[in-house]
């Protein structure tokens, strides 16, 4: 216990300064309690170890105090983060949910359930890149060097370039994965197999957004090459996927579309589960009744030559699907943008 008079008194006044102050540890180091120390030298030597104790007890005590006044200043004053503030930076670290109450995100689920279908079909799932370069977004499935046709993917490209002096960029179609998913599996055809696979990942494009419209989405790429490879396969194929996915038969529109890397080309559209074509009005489908789901066609002869494919033995299909939309239109959400939005109340429903 300390009742040396002196020591009482400075226990008190540095205690005092320790709690409020901003820096508690310098006050450890305090001229006071240096002089303190010093003064030992000129206590009777009697009574030096009782002095020395006393000084000791009250150096832990300070200390003690330093500390949780240090963790008290280090504790970070949580504010409640306002996600629709577009220009809200706020860096704070926001209290985690306790896993018991998360779940899987609606998209990784949908991922999960779309690869399992295709998996029992033969296909083998694999990943894009959310970084790639223009050889494989544009080269390689046969657009040539400035065809307008580049700009209908509303591209974003970075800073950095690739070793040819081309801006890299984030891809804006999983097809980016055509030409290595090609390559990866071409010993396949040699044993009379047939190249399957599908890439189901984040794709992003400079878009105008609405309902059906996002800067950031998925979807899921899939190619098919193997000898004598033809259209009634490829819609077969989409049908039975289709079929599975929504466990119903649904009424789609095949239309005749453009894509330099199939030929022909399709597009395939889903009848609007929101108003059927009955309300000019409709955000989701403009009223058109149709809502577009994923292009496809019959692989360009130039995309299976870059690949290193001999044309005249070997054919294929390509398809490319919204995996947003395909969400959209089977959990009936009128607004594409939820599935991006963070917003509690709409995932803790999946
Ligand atoms: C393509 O991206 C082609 N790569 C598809 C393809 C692959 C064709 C292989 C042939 C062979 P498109 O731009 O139409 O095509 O996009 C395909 C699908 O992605 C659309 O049908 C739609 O479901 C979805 N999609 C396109 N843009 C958006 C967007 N901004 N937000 C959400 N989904 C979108």
């Amino acid at each position: 216990m300390i009742d040396n008079p002196k020591l009482l008194q400075l226990k008190e006044e540095l205690l005092q300064q320790t709690k409020t102050s901003d820096s508690p540890q310098t006050i450890l180091r305090s001229d006071k309690l240096r002089q303190a120390m010093a003064d030992i030298r000129n206590i009777d030597p009697a009574k030096r170890g009782e002095y020395g104790k006393q000084l000791n007890q009250l150096k832990q005590e300070l200390s003690s105090v330093a500390e949780a006044r240090q963790a008290e200043l280090e504790q970070v004053d949580l504010k409640p983060i306002d996600v629709t503030a577009p220009m809200d930076i706020n860096c704070q670290v926001p209290q985690l949910l306790p896993s018991s109450e998360g779940s899987r995100h609606p998209i990784t689920q949908e991922i999960e359930k779309i690869s399992q279908i295709f998996e029992r079909m033969g296909y083998v799932v694999e990943e894009s890149r959310e970084i790639d370069d223009q050889y494989h977004m544009f080269e390689s499935l046969n657009f040539p060097k400035d065809h307008p046709a580049r700009d209908d993917y509303d591209t974003f490209m970075t800073e950095d370039v690739d070793k040819n002096g081309d801006r890299l960029i984030a891809p804006a179609h999983t097809s980016t994965m055509q030409n290595r998913i090609l390559r990866k599996y071409i010993d396949n055809l040699e044993r009379g197999e047939p190249i399957a696979s599908i890439v189901p990942d984040r794709v992003f494009r400079n878009e105008d957004l609405d309902a059906r419209h996002e800067h950031t989405f998925y979807q899921v790429e899939g190619v098919y090459v193997a000898k004598g490879v033809n259209v009634g396969n490829l819609i077969s194929t989409l049908q039975e996927f289709l079929q599975e996915y929504y466990g119903q038969k649904l009424d789609v529109r095949v239309n005749p579309f453009y894509f330099p890397f199939t030929e022909p080309s399709f597009e395939f559209a889903l009848s609007c589960p929101f108003c059927a074509g009955d309300n000019s009005n409709c955000k989701v489908c403009s009223g058109e009744g149709w809502v577009e789901l994923l292009g496809c066609g019959l692989i360009n002869p130039n995309v299976l030559k870059s690949a290193g494919i001999d044309p005249s033995q070997y054919s294929g299909f390509a398809f490319g699907c919204g995996i947003d939309r395909l969400i959209m239109m089977k959990y009936q959400i009128e607004d594409i943008r939820y599935l991006e939005s963070a917003k509690l109340d709409f995932l803790k429903q999946f």
